[in-house]
């Protein structure tokens, strides 16, 4: 068996670990990221008859069970992931019984996967109901999306609405725009269905005044969804207080879908 540290879906997460860390997404031990991975990602890596122990997950996972996962860490900062991938990150299946995870490799100083798991997990049944080919959760804390969320009413369409105004590629990258969640307690399996909810119809889901929530059927597409709305809302935030002159208008928007033939959500523009 080869190193599972030297795995092209090891290195690949892990790199984004340290980006995410370097753009200031993930403070301390903020964000958490799961990839789905295959029988023919692990057969050189791993031997999937050992066991290392089994962890509750807490909730009825039963759509995912065979499963292998990539996952982050409870407690685990990002900032580490990529010097020490086997202590900061685990390799899990989900059980016969739908209710736990068998660790396969990693968590090595016997953590276990991190406290938004059932959320993600809810997310990539979700998903993969739309997507056959869906593969990443990842959850952060960019400063600007963050902070437009304070200030900014918290509806679907209406945070839709301005972020894809602040930036011509918005409607293109995610025509089918942001879901977006009331204040909730995060890490509980409340967050995690209502989380999953939105994820029937959207990508994208902001948890206001803490983060945002990208999935994709790659690591980059899920980067580059959350990459692009935080770049608008940096767009936004920079704005501030003074009066648009040159705005992005409901037409323009039209133009653009009508051109890049988007199938976008008609309901979010006037
Ligand atoms: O993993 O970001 O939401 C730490 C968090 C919790
Ligand atoms: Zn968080």
């Amino acid at each position: 068996m080869k190193d599972v540290r030297t795995s092209e879906y090891v290195i690949e997460f892990a790199r984004m670990a340290t980006n995410m860390y370097r753009l200031g997404w993930d403070e301390r031990n903020g964000g958490n990221i799961s990839y789905l991975l295959y029988e023919d990602d692990l057969k050189d890596y791993i031997d999937t008859t050992k066991v290392i122990r089994e962890i509750p997950l807490g909730f009825d996972a039963k759509e995912l069970i065979g499963k292998y996962f990539l996952v982050t860490g409870t407690g685990k900062y990002f900032k580490n992931v990529e010097r020490d991938p086997a202590y900061n990150l685990g390799i899990l299946r989900i059980k016969n019984d739908g209710l736990t995870a068998e660790l396969l490799w990693g968590f090595e100083d016997g953590g276990r996967f991190t406290s938004e798991f059932p959320a993600h997990l809810m997310s990539h049944i979700e998903r993969l109901k739309v997507e056959p080919n869906h593969r990443v959760v990842l959850h952060t804390h960019p400063l600007a999306t963050m902070s437009m969320s304070f200030i900014h009413p918290l509806s679907d369409r209406e945070f839709t609405r301005t972020i894809w105004k602040m930036n011509n590629e918005c409607i293109v990258v995610f025509p089918d725009g942001i879901g977006v969640l009331p204040w909730m307690v995060c890490g509980t399996n409340e967050i995690g269905m209502a989380t999953a909810e939105k994820m029937k119809d959207y990508r994208i889901v902001l948890w206001p005044n803490h983060g945002i929530y990208g999935v994709g059927t790659t690591l980059d597409e899920a980067f580059g969804l959350v990459e692009t709305v935080e770049k608008a809302a940096q767009v936004y935030m920079m704005i501030g207080e003074r009066k648009v002159i040159n705005p992005i208008t409901d037409e323009n928007l039209k133009d653009l879908a009508a051109f890049f033939k988007l199938n976008y959500r008609k309901d979010f523009l006037d």
